[in-house]
């Protein structure tokens, strides 16, 4: 029996829905009722592209992220901890479609001359979702019935998974390959950072782990952290239910805090999302106004930091240090990093894989989707700059401390993909050694007020985006009713794109007041059928 034959065996045990499977992006997301063929199917594709990747690891990860429980999902990940190359999303969603698999597998393992004699090995992890129990034993069947074999690491976080992988196939060079080997590298990173700065103070931070697996994980992380930080965690999954009225994305789109949380003025309050990719921070001044801390402006503070360091080891970088947005960004933190710490800021469309690539071009680049979603990227080169500093210079300068602090930063950071525990300890990193509370954070500059609204029409996909998603080019006659709006506002921006996550376009708008944001997106919206 060949491999073929026997996954369209197994298959049987796995039949597909009448439904049709998109892999979008952030993979396969839906009702979780429908997705036992799909979990299947991405075992049986995960081993084929580890095979095509010369047998190094490949990564899936169960989750739906910030959706409700009742909905789940998959992506995978490919051998540096990276999303998967665009180019193997249309055989996913082709092999998720497919009646008949063979042709479908046979021809992805024709196309990328697929060697079956190169062991495939794939590491699965799943978030807290009931569901996803059943979806990791569909997928190690798929995975078996390849001949692969599947490591199965339970409740992990997204970016936990995605580091599992990079570590794997970098041979130890990033980290261990376990939970364990997380934690201490980003706790060891932290207590680095803790000990260099010699600021003393212990924060108390109020944390809204939005039911899920960051609640769970950030206590193991905790343990490791010596006392350098208090963590009060607040929807931890014992009563409320995931994602309810809680988490990072509930935070950012009702622009209030998250249900389950007893906050005082001046608290400093953190939101994980639902699979612990996203970080947030928020708080209510004396007059009990809500202020939300997002990742345009965690961008802007770890961009700001690294600046000031670079210049104090006088490290000159070939391609810099630059900072990635997308069409989200709030106007005032753009003009904020151009103008006032000099930086460079490129655009590009909505989601991780897009923002990710760009930010490679630079030695340094951060990127943070305003939604929390976030981390930064460092070249070799920077490594052994900052290595160079550090053994060339006597230790008790400023310019051996600031080499030093840059690469224990380095060492913090999750450069995978964004990661909510790894970038709450360098946003916590940084207002230490600033000595700043969250009030001084976002005194900084000031948020334009902005407004999101989703309008349903019959078919999203009419709508055509140019200029990373700024410009409209189809419908015709759109993007002048547009502009014709935005004209009559102050500071105003609004923008239209069809949603790559739910079948919705999605409308920005924002100006000077809150008024004016609100009107202008209702507005444009009218504009949209
Ligand atoms: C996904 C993306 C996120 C993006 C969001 C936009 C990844 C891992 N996640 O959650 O980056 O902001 O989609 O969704 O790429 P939308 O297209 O529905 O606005
Ligand atoms: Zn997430």
């Amino acid at each position: 029996e060949s491999p073929l034959q026997r996954a369209a065996e197994v298959s049987k045990e796995h039949p597909k829905p009448d439904i049709t499977f998109s892999y979008g992006t952030a993979g396969f997301r839906m009702r979780a009722d429908h997705l036992d063929s799909v979990m299947y199917r991405m075992g049986l594709l995960a081993v084929l592209r580890s095979k095509a990747k010369e047998g190094k690891v490949i990564g899936v990860v169960v989750t739906a992220s910030h959706n409700p429980v009742h909905d789940n999902g998959v992506k995978l990940v490919d051998p540096l901890g990276e999303m998967l190359q665009p180019s193997w999303e249309k055989h996913a969603s082709e092999l998720a479609n497919a009646e008949d698999i063979v042709e479908v597998l046979r021809g992805v393992v024709e196309e990328h001359s697929i060697d079956w004699n190169v062991p495939a090995k794939v590491f699965i992890a799943r978030d807290t979702r009931p569901s996803g129990v059943e979806f990791v034993k569909a997928l190690l069947d798929g995975v078996q019935a390849l001949g692969g074999s599947g490591r199965d690491y339970g409740v992990l976080s997204t970016p936990q998974l995605h580091y599992m992988v990079r570590c794997q196939n970098t041979e130890g060079e990033y980290g261990e390959a376990t939970e364990e080997g997380y934690y201490n590298k980003i706790s060891n990173a932290f207590l680095d950072l803790r000990s260099l700065c010699g600021n003393t103070g212990v924060p108390v931070i109020k944390l809204d782990g939005a039911n899920g697996v960051g609640a769970l994980k950030v206590k193991m992380l905790a343990k490791q952290l010596k006392g350098t930080l208090s963590l009060v965690i607040c929807n931890d999954g014992s009563s409320g239910k995931l994602n309810e009225k809680c988490g990072a994305d509930y935070v950012k789109l009702y622009q209030c805090a998250p249900d389950g949380m007893d906050i005082n003025p001046g608290d400093r309050c953190v939101t994980f999302d639902g699979d612990a990719d996203r970080v947030l921070y928020f708080y209510y001044d004396k007059d009990h106004k809500f202020h939300l801390l997002d990742g345009d402006r965690i961008a802007t503070l770890v961009v700001g930091y690294l600046k000031e360091k670079l210049d104090k080891t006088g490290v000159v970088l070939d391609r810099g240090l630059g900072i990635v947005q997308t069409a989200y960004a709030n106007g005032n933190s753009t003009s904020y990093a151009e103008s006032t710490l000099g930086v460079p800021v490129a655009c590009t469309k909505t989601g991780v894989k897009h923002v990710h690539h760009k930010a490679e071009e630079f030695d340094i680049g951060v990127y943070f989707e305003a939604n929390g979603h976030g981390t930064a990227l460092f070249t070799n080169d920077v490594v052994r700059k900052m290595k160079a500093v550090v053994q060339d210079t006597d230790t008790s300068t400023e310019r051996s401390k600031a080499a030093k602090q840059v690469l224990s930063l380095i060492g913090l950071v999750n450069q995978t993909v964004g990661d909510a525990m790894s970038d709450m300890l360098v946003v916590e990193s940084i207002l230490h050694e600033k000595g700043w509370s969250l009030e001084d954070w976002a005194a900084v500059y000031t948020d334009l007020p902005n407004r999101q609204r989703k309008v349903a029409i019959k078919n999203r996909n009419v709508i055509e985006t140019t200029d990373a998603e700024r410009k409209v080019t189809a419908p015709q006659g759109l993007q002048d009713e547009i502009d014709k709006l935005v004209s009559g506002y102050k500071n105003a921006r609004s923008f239209v794109r069809p949603s790559g996550t739910e079948d919705i376009v999605r409308v920005y708008a924002e100006a000077d007041t809150r008024e004016a944001a609100d009107s202008l997106a209702l507005a444009v919206s009218q504009k949209v059928y």
